[in-house]
C-alpha cells in the first residue's frame, strides 16, 4: 500500500533532517519533481538547471561525466543555483564497494561528494558495511546533514535487483534509521508499520517515450505515483532532443503534483 500521509505531515515527523527538509520544501514549492541532468559540460549543466530550477525540489547529478569539472567552477555555482531556486542536490554515485573504500570515494578524491551533495545512493550488493562507511565519511567531511538512498530496484531491462535481493537491501536500510532516508525503487518498500518513513524516488519516468535503445524503460507519472513513488526522477523527458526544458519542467511538475493530490485525497 502506498503512502497516505501528506508531504507536510511526514516532514513534521521525520527523524532525518535531510528528509524533513526535502519533504517540507516539496510541500511549500508544490513539486515532487527531481531533474536528472546528465550533461557533460559545466556550462550546459548550469544553464539547464537555471531553467529547470523553479520546477524542481531536487537535482540529480552524475558529476563524474562533467568533462571540465572543478570544485570552484562547477560545484560553487551549482550550490548558488540550489540556493537561488530552493532545491536540494542528489549525487547519483551508486556506491558499490566495501565500507572502507566507499568512505574514501565519498569524502575524497576529485569530487568530494560528501561536502556538497545533500543525498547520495548506494547498492546493497556488498552488505551493510557500505552504510557505515558512507555515514562515517559524511560525519568527517561536513557538519551538514547528509542522507543515503539504497538502490532496491532498477528501471532497466533485465535488472537483477528484484525479489530476495530487493528484500535484503531493505534489511540493510533498516540498520540505520537516521542516515538511510529511502530507496531508488519502482515500488513502495513498506516499513511504516516498523516506524520507517522511507522516501521512494523513482527514475525511468517519461510521458512521451517507453524506453531507449540501451535498456531504459519508462513508466508514466500517474503509474509510478500509484505504485508508491514520492519523487519522480526525470532526465531526457525534460531536456532530450527537441524538448524545451521550461515547457517540460512545468508539465512534469504539474503531472507529479496532480498525481500526488489524487493519491492523498
Ligand atoms: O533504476 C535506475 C536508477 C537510476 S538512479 N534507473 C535510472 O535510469 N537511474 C538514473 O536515472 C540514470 O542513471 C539516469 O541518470 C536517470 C534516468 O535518465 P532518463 O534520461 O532516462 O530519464
Amino acid at each position: 500500500m502506498a503512502q497516505s500521509k501528506t508531504y507536510a505531515e511526514r516532514a513534521a515527523l521525520h527523524p532525518s533532517p535531510v528528509a524533513a527538509r526535502l519533504l517540507s520544501l516539496m510541500h511549500t514549492k508544490q513539486t515532487n519533481l527531481c531533474a536528472s541532468v546528465d550533461l557533460t559540460t559545466t556550462k550546459e549543466l548550469l544553464e539547464l538547471l537555471d531553467k529547470l530550477g523553479p520546477f524542481i525540489c531536487l537535482v540529480k547529478t552524475h558529476i563524474d561525466i562533467v568533462e571540465d569539472f572543478s570544485y570552484e567552477g562547477t560545484i560553487l555555482p551549482l550550490l548558488a543555483l540550489a540556493k537561488k531556486h530552493n532545491f536540494m542536490i542528489f549525487e547519483d554515485r551508486k556506491f558499490a564497494d566495501i565500507g572502507n573504500t566507499v568512505k574514501l570515494q565519498y569524502k575524497g578524491g576529485v569530487y568530494q561528494i560528501a561536502k556538497w551533495a545533500d543525498i547520495t545512493n548506494a547498492h546493497g550488493v556488498t552488505g551493510s558495511g557500505i552504510v557505515s562507511g558512507l555515514k562515517q565519511a559524511a560525519a568527517e567531511a561536513t557538519s551538514e546533514p547528509r542522507g543515503l538512498l539504497m538502490l532496491a530496484e532498477l528501471s532497466s531491462k533485465g535488472s537483477l535487483a528484484y525479489g530476495e535481493y530487493t528484500k535484503q537491501t531493505v534489511n540493510i536500510a533498516k540498520t540505520d534509521k537516521d542516515f538511510v532516508i529511502g530507496f531508488i525503487a519502482q515500488n513502495d518498500m513498506g516499513g511504516r508499520e516498523e516506524g520507517f518513513d522511507w522516501l521512494i524516488m523513482t527514475p525511468g519516468v517519461g510521458l512521451d517515450d517507453t524506453g531507449d535503445a540501451l535498456g531504459q524503460q519508462y513508466r508514466t507519472v500517474d503509474t509510478v505515483m500509484k505504485t508508491g513513488t514520492d519523487i519522480i526522477i526525470v532526465g531526457r523527458g525534460l531536456f532530450g532532443k527537441g524538448r524545451d526544458p521550461v515547457v517540460e519542467g512545468a508539465r512534469y511538475m504539474k503531472a507529479g503534483w496532480d498525481a500526488y493530490l489524487n493519491r492523498s485525497t
